[in-house]
């Protein structure tokens, strides 16, 4: 079976990141081993969540997989507790090569997330030059980009971002989150100097880690070999299914389990 590794924090209440991403990937039949880079008891859309750093756990546990031979096919990272945690998740991806996809989660609708400041950014940006893929919503391609933020991205504008966010080095990006027309959201993206676009019907509850289930599905995809057009394709068909199936929009996630069948018949042959 397929190994991704899985960098991101553990928050208790509201389902994003590795609540979101272990059973994603179970579902697409691949083994994902966390590295939890914080616990949190509520993500922070939650106002004052009690949250533990792990960024002094992370060397001892990835000489202690050393040691016992693990290795893993993909590495996806995505939230980090604190800036100085950059750092230590760079020494892991040298310690453990493989394909890394990254989604630098700073923010959304044209802000920051709460605790996220500019040291963050400065650390995410010094975190991307170590991705092959990198998955940053509009908000995030902005801040990375140092481009104003516009709310109604078109083609011309993502291909702005794009051009800003080659500067990293990754060999694809995929930019999620893009209305190209009122009714219809999903990804605009760029590999081997081709652009590319998907869109889906937009759905009118818009729920929290939609983006952290959208990483983990283009994860799983592309480790079991698939292009990362398809693989974010499959990202964007999953997220528009579960976002039709929530009835309310909530901060306590978006009802992913369901549609977790779709994930296994889309992913058994592979
Ligand atoms: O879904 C992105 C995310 C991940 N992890 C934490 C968050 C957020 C967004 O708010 O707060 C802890």
């Amino acid at each position: 079976m397929k190994q991704v590794l899985s960098i991101q924090d553990l928050s208790c209440v509201g389902k994003c990141s590795l609540t979101v991403a272990l059973p994603v990937l179970s579902a697409m039949g691949c083994v994902c081993t966390p590295l939890p880079t914080g616990i949190l008891s509520s993500h922070t859309a939650f106002p004052n969540p009690h949250i533990r750093s792990l960024t002094e756990d992370i060397g001892p546990t990835c000489r202690h997989w050393q040691e016992i031979g693990a290795s893993f096919d993909m590495i996806s990272v995505g939230y980090l507790s604190d800036p100085q945690q950059a750092n230590a998740v760079s020494r892991v991806l040298d310690a453990f090569p493989s394909r890394v996809v990254l989604d630098p989660v700073l923010g959304d609708n044209g802000s920051c997330y709460r605790g996220i400041g500019e040291d963050h950014i400065a650390a995410m940006r010094q975190l991307c030059q170590k991705a092959n893929i990198l998955l940053p919503n509009v908000t995030e391609a902005a801040l990375l980009t140092g481009l104003s933020y516009c709310q109604n991205a078109g083609l011309d504008y993502c291909q702005n971002l794009i051009d800003g966010l080659k500067v990293f080095g990754a060999n694809g990006l995929v930019i999620t989150g893009v209305s190209l027309s009122p009714d219809t959201v999903g990804f605009v993206g760029w590999e081997e100097d081709e652009i590319f676009s998907y869109q889906t019907p937009k759905c009118p509850s818009q729920s929290h880690g939609t983006g952290d289930l959208f990483a983990a599905v283009l994860t799983g995809a592309m480790a079991k070999g698939e292009s990362l057009q398809q693989a974010a394709k499959l990202a964007a068909d999953f997220v528009f299914r579960v976002l039709s199936a929530t009835k309310e929009p909530s901060p306590f996630g978006a009802d992913f389990e369901k549609q977790l069948p779709f994930l296994w018949e889309r992913s058994k042959n592979s």
